[in-house]
């Protein structure tokens, strides 16, 4: 599970990245062009996985993790980075969009002015371009290989591509298609910008974020327009509350009456944002979160854990965690007949405690 942070230069995608991973990437004071990527792999953080610890007190607990990828800049001012760079993002399951909202005099701007609405619609071009390249060079393809052999699959495709090609001439992301199951297949393997998860990211100061000014309120309507609802965060301060320790964070947060840190509200945004849901194995050697894709049934979930219980499927006895804490135990749970025992194609909750039966 990959999440790429993209933006324009010297938005703050790198300072959202050490806040996000507690990590000290080199930030920067003047524009340049670089070819660095920051990658790290972060916990979930997830109160369920932190009670069924005091609960079972277990050798090992093991949170969900999600992994963060910090690409430098867009810039068109060498063509040939963007490209690079746009295809660095291409390669990630969904995309973290930071654009600036923060004023400074010291920060240079590539367009030296602060235009959050401008600077969102820049982006959003440059994704819908890139998309439109494979489109049509696709389209020129299969229209050769019609014209030689008369192939009905090509026939069909190229209908397909020609309705992403107006779709994305229109300026609309291909993700505001509705498409079936089988299209939705066979475009997997292009990796189209414009058809990720995209989670839009506003770094504004913190006064901005206590009284939303003109740019946060631009901001805030290009992202609706586009479908999108954004999330504002002050990179700046968020990064110094992550340097510090756990216990001194939580301090701070209760003396400024806040309740989830920068920090904790991107990374939950991130995994909803992948359409993720976690289930949950509780026991004495390991306690454990297990990411798994919304809509997942029970026999591919076990595949997660081993493939030989995926293999050796017999059923999974499921409790959902908020009747494991009302009753207090499994015991409890099991006395009040709330253990349930599901079969292969159960759907899979969030929440779930799982404890697979299997025979190998
Ligand atoms: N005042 C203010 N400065 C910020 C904020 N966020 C980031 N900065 C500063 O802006 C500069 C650029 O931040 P980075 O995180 O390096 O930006 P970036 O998007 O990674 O930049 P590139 O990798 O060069 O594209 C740094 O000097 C940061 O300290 C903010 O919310 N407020
Ligand atoms: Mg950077």
């Amino acid at each position: 599970m990959k999440i790429g942070l993209a933006g324009l230069p010297m938005s703050g995608k790198t300072s959202i990245f050490n806040m996000a991973t507690r990590a000290k990437a080199q930030t920067r004071d003047y524009l340049a062009q670089t070819d660095e990527i920051n990658s790290g792999i972060i916990k979930v953080p997830d109160a369920r996985i932190d009670h069924l610890t005091t609960v079972f007190k277990p050798k090992k607990t093991t949170f969900a993790t999600v992994e963060f990828t910090d690409i430098p800049g867009i810039s068109n001012v060498e063509s040939k980075s963007a490209s690079k760079t746009l295809g660095n993002i291409r390669i990630c399951e969904a995309i973290m969009l930071v654009v600036r909202l923060f004023e400074s005099e010291e920060i240079p701007h590539i367009h030296n002015k602060v235009d959050p609405a401008a600077d969102l619609e820049e982006l959003c071009l440059e994704f819908i371009f890139s998309d439109l390249e494979m489109v049509t060079n696709k389209i020129e393809r299969l229209q050769k290989e019609i014209r030689v052999v008369k192939k009905p699959e090509a026939a069909k495709e190229l209908e397909l591509m020609e309705q992403l090609r107006k779709t994305l001439e229109d300026n609309k992301f291909l993700s505001t298609l509705e498409l079936s199951e089988d299209q939705l297949q066979s475009l997997r393997g292009y990796r189209f910008l414009t058809q990720k998860p995209m989670l839009l990211v506003g770094n504004c100061s913190d006064t901005q974020f206590t009284t939303p000014d003109d740019k946060v309120k631009a901001f805030t309507t290009t992202c609706r327009e586009r479908g999108w609802s954004p999330m504002l965060i002050s990179a700046a301060t968020e990064m110094e509350i992550s340097a510090l320790s756990p216990e001194e964070e939580a301090i701070f947060l209760e003396e400024y009456g806040i309740k989830e840190s920068g920090r904790n509200r991107l990374i939950s945004e991130a995994y909803k944002l992948l359409n993720y849901i976690s289930f949950l194995t509780v026991g004495e050697d390991e306690v454990r979160a297990w990411p798994l894709q919304s809509g997942t049934n029970a026999h591919k979930a076990g595949g997660k854990i081993h493939s030989d219980i995926e293999r050796g499927f017999i059923r999974a006895e499921v409790v959902a965690y908020k009747d494991f804490v009302e009753k207090g135990s499994m015991a409890g749970v099991k006395a009040a007949g709330l253990a349930r025992l599901e079969g292969k194609e159960y759907v899979v909750q969030d929440g779930d405690i799982i404890n697979f039966r299997f025979n190998v």
